[in-house]
């Protein structure tokens, strides 16, 4: 396959997000119209998330939220999903192919029709296997965005995929209890994170789980209109605009849910963990 940009086969398919998932993009734009204060404990108070924080129950014997808010932010509720905002989208017409950048974890040859998407669910051990149709069959979501890569590079790319949080929300592997994971009212044993690795484990990135759910993070498998090639990710591959390039896993093999901070390649090389931006 060659790199080129190609015109789409087809007219681009309507967009039909979940009606959660619409209610918290309209509420994303909402917010990012705003300045943004930031997730810190300010910007909670700010926002009356003080009152809520002092409103929580007093669960597992843990004396004050904060200790909680403190030790893993992620775990913070509806107050924490709805501060989110939207990375800027661009005229598709500004979209170029990136460079194929980042070959860990590429190296075999990937057969496509062998290839499944491994799902690990919460507080499991139990995988759960995913065919690309399976993916396909979400609704499909395009956005042009940027790719930053830590390198100090960035291009506008045009990307198509489904939205992690409708993966979720269709297949409710993220919490233990089996109920959806709704980005707007997150049940209470959502997992904090979320892991993903190659099929060969030798990338793997870790997500907090409110960047998971965030409305432009998709499972992609398109970029500028046509299937992705194999050095830029195919079959499957992340893309999650409010974070560097490192964290945007090529070829993911599977994905599983902690209690902690999943293993992540760059981290450990000493990068920020979070890698926002
Ligand atoms: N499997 C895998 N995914 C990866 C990498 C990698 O080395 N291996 N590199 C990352 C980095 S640093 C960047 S900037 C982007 C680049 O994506 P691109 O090759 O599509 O431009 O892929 C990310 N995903
Ligand atoms: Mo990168």
């Amino acid at each position: 396959m060659t790199d080129e940009i190609k015109s789409p086969a087809s007219p681009p398919a309507p967009q039909a997000p979940l009606q959660s998932e619409a209610v918290v993009l309209a509420e994303a734009r909402r917010r990012s119209r705003r300045s943004f204060i930031g997730l810190g404990l300010a910007g909670l108070a700010g926002l009356g998330g003080w009152r809520w924080l002092l409103s929580r129950p007093d669960d597992a014997g843990i004396p004050h939220p904060l200790r909680k808010v403190l030790d893993a932010n992620s775990r913070l509720s509806s107050a924490y999903f709805k501060e989110t905002r939207l990375a800027p989208e661009f005229a598709r017409s500004r979209a170029q192919t990136p460079r194929e950048n980042g070959d860990v974890g590429l190296d075999d040859e990937v057969d496509l029709d062998a290839w499944r998407l491994r799902v690990q669910g919460y507080g499991t051990t139990k995988t759960q296997e995913f065919t690309l149709a399976d993916v396909k069959a979400l609704p499909k979501i395009e956005m042009t965005t940027e790719l930053k890569c830590i390198e100090g590079w960035s291009v506008v790319v045009h990307w198509a995929g489904a939205r992690l949080s409708d993966f979720l929300a269709r297949y409710p592997l993220a919490t233990r209890s089996g109920r959806p994971a709704d980005p707007l009212n997150p049940p209470a044993d959502l997992a904090p994170y979320v892991g993903m690795l190659t099929p060969d484990e030798q990338y793997y990135v870790g997500l907090d789980i409110h960047s998971a759910l965030h409305p432009q993070t998709l499972l992609c498998y398109e970029m500028n209109g046509a299937p992705l090639t194999s050095a830029h990710g195919a079959p499957l591959r992340l893309v999650t605009p409010l974070k560097y390039g490192i964290k945007h896993l090529k070829r993911i093999g599977t994905i599983a849910f902690a209690d902690t901070r999943p293993k992540d390649y760059w981290a450990e090389l000493g990068y920020d963990w979070d890698a926002g931006h």
